[in-house]
């Protein structure tokens, strides 16, 4: 008997509706990471950062805290706005900066997981009392969703590598929207995770404790959860490997075993035992693939500083 196709429930945001369907249509299953980050899923990454496999957190870090005390005076930053913010953990560093220069004035922090964002807003409203906290929810592959009136000179931010997990077109695209929104003294402030020994890399997204695991499989109880869909993320193992010639990470889920899933308003998805869905790229880089993408956005790469193991870079880009 052909199956009917149900329909998909009332709170269904239709784009994802039609983003599912169309991953799950592709000869490899894909879908977008931004289905990581409920509630659960950026906790999930927060216990990420802080695992020993984990380095690109605490590099990061380490270098925001020898440089950002001398770049934001040297800029006068009166605005941070930052794109894919989370917990803002690293970024108190860059208001701790604008705040000991005297110019903490507006914080805006860019983020698709709205419940999480908002606890991230009202935390740094009690820590930083002057600071005006803005945020806006955005799903930053679309649109940055900024408010009027930023005070100049902005510092644009975006943290973790996050720029990792875009394809190069859409990479591109979302820095071209960052250079489209800056002003001639404003800054952009990226993390990039370098290229590297394999072996580094794969363990970052191959822990001990099994938490990547666990954020992976997140995704399909974000599925059950927004779409009625009924996956049973225990029938699916997570994977995780490089790819040298793409210079990249890929995560997977692995079918266990023969299995169809119902999702509402999009049908019954076949897996066949071994096969996978693909939910995210991480891309590695170096200068050149940095530079690269800068000049396709409108960017040029003014500074580039790394840890001594050469595994992160802080990057800024001034509007060309
Ligand atoms: N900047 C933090 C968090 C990185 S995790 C750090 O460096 O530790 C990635 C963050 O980006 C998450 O908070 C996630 O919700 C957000 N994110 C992922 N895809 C996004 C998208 N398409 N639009 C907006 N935010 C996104
Ligand atoms: C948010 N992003 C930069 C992380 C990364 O390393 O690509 C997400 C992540 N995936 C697995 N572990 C962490």
């Amino acid at each position: 008997m052909p199956k009917t196709l149900t329909t998909a429930p009332a709170r269904a945001n239709p784009q994802m509706v039609a983003e599912v369907a169309a991953g799950l249509a592709a000869p490899q299953k894909e879908l977008p990471p931004k289905y990581f980050y409920d509630h659960r899923g950026s906790v999930l990454f927060e216990e990420i950062t802080r695992l020993p496999e984990y380095y690109l957190t605490r590099a990061e870090r380490a270098l925001l805290q020898r440089w950002m005390p001398r770049l934001v005076p040297a800029l006068g930053s009166r605005s941070l706005v930052e794109l894919g913010a989370g917990s803002a953990e690293k970024s108190r560093i860059i208001l701790d900066a604008m705040r000991a220069a005297g110019t903490a004035e507006l914080y805006v922090p860019i983020d698709v997981s709205a419940a999480f964002l908002r606890e991230t807003a009202e935390r740094l409203r009690r820590e930083y009392p002057g600071l005006t906290v803005t945020p806006a929810v955005a799903d930053i592959a679309e649109e940055l969703n900024l408010p009027r009136g930023l005070h100049s000179p902005a510092l644009f931010a975006f943290l973790g590598s996050t720029i990792g997990n875009f394809y190069p077109p859409a990479a591109i695209r979302l820095l071209t929207r960052v250079r489209g929104a800056m002003r001639p003294g404003d800054r952009f402030l990226m993390g990039a995770d370098l290229r590297k020994d394999v072996a580094v890399i794969e363990a970052a997204y191959n822990d001990a404790r099994g938490v990547t695991a666990a954020f992976n499989r997140n995704m399909l109880r974000v599925l059950n959860h927004e779409l009625d869909a009924d996956f049973d993320p225990d029938a699916f193992e997570h994977r995780a490997f490089y790819e040298p010639e793409s210079h990249r990470i890929e995560m997977h889920l692995v079918a266990s075993r023969a299995q169809v899933v119902d999702l509402p308003g999009i049908g019954a998805v076949r897996f066949a035992p071994g096969e996978s869905i693909r939910t995210e790229i991480s891309s590695k880089y170096d200068v050149p693939s940095v530079a690269a993408l800068f000049a396709a956005a409108g960017l040029k790469l003014e500074s580039w500083k790394t840890d001594p193991e050469h595994r992160f870079a802080l990057v800024v880009g001034a509007p060309v």
